[in-house]
């Protein structure tokens, strides 16, 4: 058997051991026993809070954005595809599955909100 083709083996096993482990799917496969990450965020006039988010990369995050202000808001997580209107005295949930991590901002894009302080700061941790 040439160093090759044992190299081609190794790597198919290894990615089939990675597809068994991501598979699974529906709900009470998680390994760690939980289910989302759930957080909680408040859209004011015109602030987030909280202002800082961290969660852990790789298992989904179900965010419940309210609106507690009088004015539309919105939140926008460009690294993670997230757009989400949020109406005046209104709730909305986004879930992502953060696949990096570090540092991410995410704001609302309502004019001239982000640049009055709409603005936070996501942490994905390993
Ligand atoms: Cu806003």
């Amino acid at each position: 058997v040439s160093k090759r083709l044992t190299l081609a083996i190794a790597v198919l096993i290894t990615a089939s051991l990675a597809l068994s482990a991501c598979g699974g799917g529906g709900s009470g496969s998680n390994p760690s026993g939980q289910g989302p990450q759930q957080v909680t965020l408040k859209a004011e006039d015109i602030k987030w809070d909280p202002t800082t988010i961290t969660v852990k990369a790789n298992q989904p995050v179900v965010i419940t954005i309210q609106n507690t202000g009088t004015l539309k808001h919105n939140f926008t997580l460009q690294d993670f595809g997230v757009n989400q209107d949020v109406d005046p005295g209104k709730t909305e949930t986004v879930t992502f599955t953060p696949n990096k991590t570090g540092s991410f901002q995410f704001f609302c894009n309502i004019p001239g909100h982000k640049e009055a302080g709409m603005v936070g700061t996501l942490t994905v941790n390993p």
